[in-house]
């Protein structure tokens, strides 16, 4: 198969709620959408970058900039026997892995279509339906939490995430856990602590929490392994792993007892298996992670997901969690029992309505061989 043509485009589509971390507020997700031509079939892939550089180093303009000027045209008429070639091929480049992560996804749903099977079934999945949970912004107050927490238990959701930072910590969690004692719970500081600060954690530990996510620095292993050492509850690192090998440091070094894995900061999809095999190898439970995807991104998340070692829920919701209209057809819904289904039909599944994508896209442009 070779790619003979690639549309880029950035979209910008309204959130049905602003999203609010420890790093910033969103009320638009920004992606850029990389659409691959081969062979009459068109695949599909999503950058899930945001407009400001705060989760990671990339941005919705660092990716268009690589992939326009830089990853593209390493692709682009090249022959391959099979996407897990895409990575070999953009090497070349360091990091910008949500960038590698859009342009090879396009590549694995437009081989997965010109074979005639699911995506979930050439990553190797072994599940036709995911444990998925909801993740929650800070919210104004408390109570504001507490009632869309509530709103989430009502539509089916069965694990909730929320989101820490320095004065929205022991005390919000503490709180959710007296209003709701049985719900599956855990929280995720996205980078904003340092080991100084390890009291915050120990105050959690009694909570009973699945799992705290990336509390410390993205880039400091060595911290994160002295306080895991200091807690009961799991870490569970996000940000800091960015290449497989990561995962086998931070097993070893100790510095989590679970791994969020997202296609995205991995650079794709081979990298991400590759480090759904680290951890399963070492007895490591990985989870998938999410970047409040269009459905596009969503669906190849979903495929990934129903990988064996995929143990906890992932931040994978239905559609109308994150926007009033998808960009797929139908959308992403939860089932009665807390589960998504995994698409079945060829490539990433649903259809992409072309229509919707065009509304919402405010640059586009082709790049041919
Ligand atoms: O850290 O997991 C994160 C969203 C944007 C950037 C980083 C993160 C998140 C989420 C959202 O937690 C998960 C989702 O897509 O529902
Ligand atoms: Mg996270």
């Amino acid at each position: 198969m070779k790619v003979e043509a690639v549309e880029v485009r950035i979209v910008r589509m309204p959130l049905r709620f602003p999203f609010e971390t420890s790093f910033g507020r969103e009320d638009t997700k920004h992606a850029v959408l990389v659409r691959a031509q081969a062979d009459g079939l068109v695949g599909w892939g999503e950058v899930p970058a945001m407009a400001a550089p705060l989760y990671n180093e990339e941005t919705v303009e660092t990716a268009w900039h690589v992939l326009r000027d830089f990853l593209v045209p390493a692709l682009l008429g090249v022959e391959l026997q099979h996407p897990r070639q895409v990575r070999e091929r953009l090497r070349f480049v360091r990091r910008h892995h949500m960038a590698k992560a859009g342009l090879e996804a396009a590549v694995w749903d437009l081989y997965a279509q010109q074979q005639g099977r699911s995506l979930r079934e050439l990553l190797g999945g072994v599940r036709d339906r995911v444990k998925v949970g909801v993740s929650l912004g800070i919210e104004a107050t408390v109570d504001d939490l507490v009632r869309r927490v509530e709103g989430f238990l009502v539509e089916g959701y069965r694990r909730v995430k929320v989101k820490i930072r320095p004065g929205w910590d022991v005390g919000v969690v503490r709180e959710l856990r007296r209003r709701f004692p049985d719900v599956p719970l855990q929280v995720d500081a996205n980078s904003a602590y340092t080991l100084e600060d390890a009291a915050v954690f120990e105050a959690m530990d009694d909570l009973g929490l699945l799992l705290i996510e990336q509390p410390l620095g993205e880039d400091d292993l060595v911290d994160h392994a002295k306080l895991q050492a200091r807690l009961r509850t799991p870490v569970c690192l996000d940000e800091s792993i960015a290449h497989p090998h990561d995962a086998r440091k931070a097993i070893e070094l100790g510095s989590c007892r679970v791994v969020n894995i997202k296609a995205a900061r991995l650079g794709g999809f081979s990298a991400a298996v590759e480090t759904h095999d680290v951890c399963a190898e070492r007895g490591v439970p990985v989870w998938c992670g999410g970047m409040l995807e269009t459905g596009i991104g969503r669906l190849a998340n979903l495929a990934l997901a129903s990988l064996p070692n995929f143990r906890l829920p992932g931040d994978l919701s239905a559609s109308d969690r994150y926007f009033e209209e998808d960009l797929i057809e139908p959308p992403v819904v939860l089932e009665p029992d807390g589960t998504i289904r995994v698409p079945e039909q060829a490539g990433i599944g649903p259809r992409v309505r072309l229509d919707r994508v065009d509304r919402v896209t405010v640059r586009r442009e082709w790049l041919r061989g």
